[in-house]
């Protein structure tokens, strides 16, 4: 019996130490110790030999189990660590690697950014933001700006009227054409003196093309105090372009008609989408129109409750997309406001 357990604990040993796998261990382990194992088999029998034969059996039997129960252990752990280290090989995490993100953060839309900024800038040289209603009352959009009904300077800014009646007087409700109407409201509100800009959305019945949408955003500009001037203009206009572009651009001054300011101007700045060779923004013309402004006309003022004896202002309205537009080099005003993602995730 004990040369029996000699030669299976030689041949167990070198059947583990030649495993290929996994599973052949768990045969080996099945065949010798289990329960219908030889080795299970040889320790059954030691009950048929005699107490001096059984010690030694025994014990020699015990120790071929543990040599073989170590072997298969040791083995088993040598298959575990080469399976890892394939793994770590094979699957190997590169733990610097950014995350995957599966929902992108939104961002401020460009305009909304250049309206932060033109605020900013006029802030810092005194001006408060104002706000006004778009749905506005025909009053403050025409009348009260000086455009009696029937004046043929309406065609100029034809529009969008609502069925309700507005709830201020009772006449017809409009979507502002400009931000115009804020200027009465404010003096109304706050008399003079006054330094106001007001940026909004304003609404045109018109067809779009490169440079003209029908929704579209402008600044309002107002300034009344005592002895004021044009010259007080082109300060403000040319440090506000000049902070607002960041860059050289070239404006022209050239007279404009506008029922609410006497005199009244344009301001145009150099085409910089074709740098001046034309293109279908500028309408071949190397020119951008850019804001409507002048003194404010005295009875615009007399309408706001300011006394035009005393007080004179200029106001400036000007197009805020035009603006983007020139800063960014967008070459169709409609990209603004169209929505495609792949232009808002350029800014
Ligand atoms: C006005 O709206 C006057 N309220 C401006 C003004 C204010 C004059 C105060 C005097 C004193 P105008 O219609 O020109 O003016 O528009 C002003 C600016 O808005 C234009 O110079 C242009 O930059 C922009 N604009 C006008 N129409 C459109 C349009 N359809 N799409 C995009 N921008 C436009």
């Amino acid at each position: 019996m004990k040369s029996e357990l000699t030669t299976l604990k030689a041949n167990t040993l070198q059947g583990i130490a030649e495993a290929k796998d996994d599973h052949t261990l768990k045969q080996i382990d099945i065949n010798i110790l289990g329960r219908k194992g030889q080795l299970t088999d040889i320790l059954r029998k030691l009950k048929d030999l005699s107490p001096d034969e059984k010690k030694t059996v025994g014990k020699l039997a015990n120790e071929v189990k543990t040599d073989i129960q170590i072997a298969l252990e040791n083995k088993q752990k040598q298959f575990a660590n080469s399976e890892l280290e394939k793994s770590l090989n094979e699957d190997w995490i590169d733990l610097t690697a950014p995350g995957k993100t599966t929902q992108t953060a939104g961002s401020i839309h460009p305009l909304s950014q250049l309206q932060k900024h033109v605020e900013e800038i006029f802030s810092e040289m005194g001006f408060s933001i104002m706000d006004g209603p778009e749905a506005e009352s025909e009053y403050y959009n025409f009348e009260g700006l000086n455009i009696p009904k029937h004046h043929p300077a309406r065609d100029m800014q034809d529009t969008f009227f609502l069925k309700e009646k507005h709830s201020t007087d009772g006449g017809r409700t409009v979507l502002r054409t400009h931000t115009s109407p804020v200027q009465v409201r404010t003096m109304e509100k706050y008399g003079a003196p006054l330094r106001v800009i007001v940026p909004g959305r304003v609404f045109r019945y018109e067809a779009t093309d490169a440079s003209h949408d029908s929704t579209f955003n402008q600044v309002e500009g107002l300034l009344v105090d005592k002895g004021i001037s044009l010259a007080h203009l082109k300060g403000v206009l040319a440090q506000f372009l000049s902070r607002a572009f960041g860059q050289e651009v070239t404006v022209r001054f050239r007279p404009g008609y506008f029922p609410f300011v006497e005199p009244g101007l344009e301001v145009d700045f150099s085409c910089l989408i074709c740098k001046q060779e034309g293109c279908r923004v500028c309408k071949k013309t190397g020119w951008v129109e850019f804001m409507g402004a002048g003194l404010v006309h005295p009875n615009v003022l007399k309408a706001g409750g300011i006394d035009s004896e005393v007080y004179q202002g200029w106001a400036f309205g000007f197009g805020l997309d035009r603006l983007l537009m020139m800063r960014h080099k967008i070459d169709d005003i409609r990209h603004i406001h169209g929505g495609d993602l792949r232009f808002v995730r350029q800014f």
